[in-house]
């Protein structure tokens, strides 16, 4: 019946919900990926149900889960997604940690008060600011023997959420025109990616073209600074 099938609930975006999508296509668990458009979310009658006030929410054996991460962990023990050593464990909490840091660079453009100090922000965040990370993701490729993973040697959570900053990120159209081809300065990475990707050939082709973030719901600008 319909209790028993998982229900995922978010916005159109791929943001806080694409390596949760990911790892379930990747396990060919049947989902409902249930779109909320912001129109029927600004009817607030949908917020008003969640515990949270937020989604991603996921529906899942009569248990309602809340928060992004808890749900793509949840979802990685329940599949076998998740390593059984605590020193494995740690690896891949610290990946998808440290990819929440990277989302913050984000901030100071929003938050930026004149054009010249908003310009100033993109360029850190699109120049510097990716490449710390990329060059962080790099390292841990070749750390974890150049094998096709992040940690140990199959897919863990770690490696469909870091997928959604170096694949659906950096080639989303919004983003490649700034990007360029800045992952070509980073081959095992870029090999890591390609050789993930292709495991998710059909998923990633079949998926709906969202924007990344409700941030990112247009291009980034550079802005007239008078
Ligand atoms: N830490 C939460 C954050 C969830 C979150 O911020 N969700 C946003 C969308 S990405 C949201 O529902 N925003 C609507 C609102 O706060 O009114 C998670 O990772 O699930």
């Amino acid at each position: 019946g319909d209790e028993s099938k998982i229900k995922l609930y978010y916005f159109p975006f791929h943001g806080r919900a694409e390596s949760i999508r990911m790892l379930l296509h990747h396990k060919g668990v049947e989902f409902t990926d249930h779109i909320i458009t912001l129109e029927d979310w600004m009817k607030g009658d949908i917020q008003k149900e969640l515990v949270m006030g937020k989604l991603p929410k996921l529906e899942i054996n009569g248990k309602t889960l809340y928060q992004s991460m808890s749900i793509l962990r949840y979802l990685g023990k329940l599949y076998g997604y998740y390593p059984t050593d605590i020193d494995a464990q740690f690896e891949v909490d610290s990946l998808i940690d440290y990819l929440s840091d990277f989302k913050e660079g984000i901030l100071p453009y929003v938050n930026a008060q004149t054009n010249k100090a908003k310009n100033e922000a993109l360029r850190t965040f699109i120049g510097p600011h990716t490449k710390k990370y990329l060059a962080y993701f790099n390292n841990a490729v070749i750390k974890n023997g150049n094998n096709g993973f992040l940690v140990g040697d199959s897919w863990t959570v770690a490696d469909f959420h870091v997928l959604t900053f170096v694949h659906t990120h950096l080639t989303h159209e919004f983003y490649v025109e700034m990007y360029g081809d800045v992952i070509d300065e980073f081959a095992e990475l870029k090999k890591y990616r390609d050789d993930r990707c292709a495991e998710l050939k059909e998923y990633l082709a079949a998926r709906p073209n969202f924007p990344i973030t409700y941030v990112v719901m247009k291009k980034l600008e550079f802005l007239p600074e008078e």
